[in-house]
């Protein structure tokens, strides 16, 4: 058996009840009487970014082997004690990594150029009473990324593209790379025009954008968000936005999804996106495969596609 978190994807689904026992757990309303019943066929769990294996659901599946995430980001499975009772653990880079960094590209330019905002503003009929405001430019702007891995080198191979001199903090520096290290977020906050936030979620990244980060990047500088909500405190960033401490935000990640703060609905230099990252049905389509062939190979005893544990 199979046991899906939520329904994240109607293609997955389909495709693994095509070739498995799939339990639905968005669909069991006496969570008990279902464990005592069927825990122990089940095999597998497919979570995603926002439900995935906690300790709780790794302890009541006693016959679990293999968490197959439909998602990069593991932050939602406990890898730790994964590790400690042997379940494997795959989930699906690179497959996304395009998707990913176009976005973080497309929240910079709708952020700086205000394109949402244009939007509106053609909508509500304001164009016939004057021409828009002006806006920042972003061909030039130093790029600063928190994260080289594989979506924060995406991101800058693209923001090259349009001249953006780039600088990053990572754990450590990268020897192969030719962009500018810093050693500390505070210090490539107060070197960049705009920080993106492009790490892995996990215990020391949990809050990396805090209100010495924020007052570091300062009012002419823009954060864009593209990895989770708690890399940055929240209250931090709403108070810097509404105080003006920040110049703009573009965020595809909120701290406790879908719940977004409402103090940000009325401010106009806020993009606001329900993290669609990886939201095209190319990429959900990919990744689906590679949840289902990480399955396949687990079940039929051949090396797993993309292992984490
Ligand atoms: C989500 C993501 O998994 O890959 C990740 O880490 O955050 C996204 O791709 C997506 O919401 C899946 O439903």
């Amino acid at each position: 058996g199979v046991l899906m978190t939520f329904p994240m994807n109607s293609y997955l689904e389909q495709e693994l009840d095509k070739r498995f026992n799939l339990f639905r757990m968005w669909t069991i309303p006496q969570k008990t009487d279902f464990f005592n019943k069927h825990s122990n066929s089940i095999r597998a769990v497919v979570g995603y970014a926002g439900a995935g294996a906690d300790r709780e659901l790794i302890d009541a599946l006693p016959a679990l082997e293999i968490v197959s995430s439909f998602s990069v980001g593991l932050d939602k499975v406990d890898l730790g004690y994964c590790k400690e009772k042997g379940i494997r653990v795959t989930n699906t880079p690179d497959v996304l990594t395009e998707d990913v960094a176009d976005l973080a590209i497309g929240l910079m330019l709708t952020t700086l150029r205000g394109i949402s905002e244009c939007d509106r503003y053609v909508r509500s009929g304001l164009w016939k009473k004057g021409d828009f405001k002006l806006t920042t430019k972003f061909s030039g702007k130093k790029v600063g990324i928190i994260g080289l891995g594989r979506i924060g080198t995406a991101i800058a191979k693209r923001a090259e593209a349009f001249n953006c001199p780039i600088s990053y903090y990572s754990r450590s520096e990268k020897p192969e790379s030719n962009y500018k290290y810093f050693p500390s977020v505070v210090e490539l906050a107060s070197h960049c025009d705009i920080l993106v936030v492009a790490c892995p979620l996990t215990e020391q990244t949990r809050h990396i954008v805090n209100r010495e980060v924020l007052d570091a990047l300062g009012p002419k500088g823009f954060l864009i968000n593209i990895g989770r909500g708690p890399h940055v405190d929240e209250p931090e960033l709403v108070a810097a936005l509404v105080e003006g401490r920040i110049a703009g935000a573009g965020l595809d990640v909120f701290e406790n999804e879908p719940h977004v703060p409402e103090e940000l609905f009325g401010l106009d230099n806020v993009v606001l996106l329900p993290h669609v990252g990886s939201g095209t049905v190319e990429t959900r389509n990919a990744m689906a495969d590679l949840v289902i062939g990480n399955l396949e190979a687990h079940f039929s005893k051949k090396p797993l596609l993309t292992p984490v544990v």
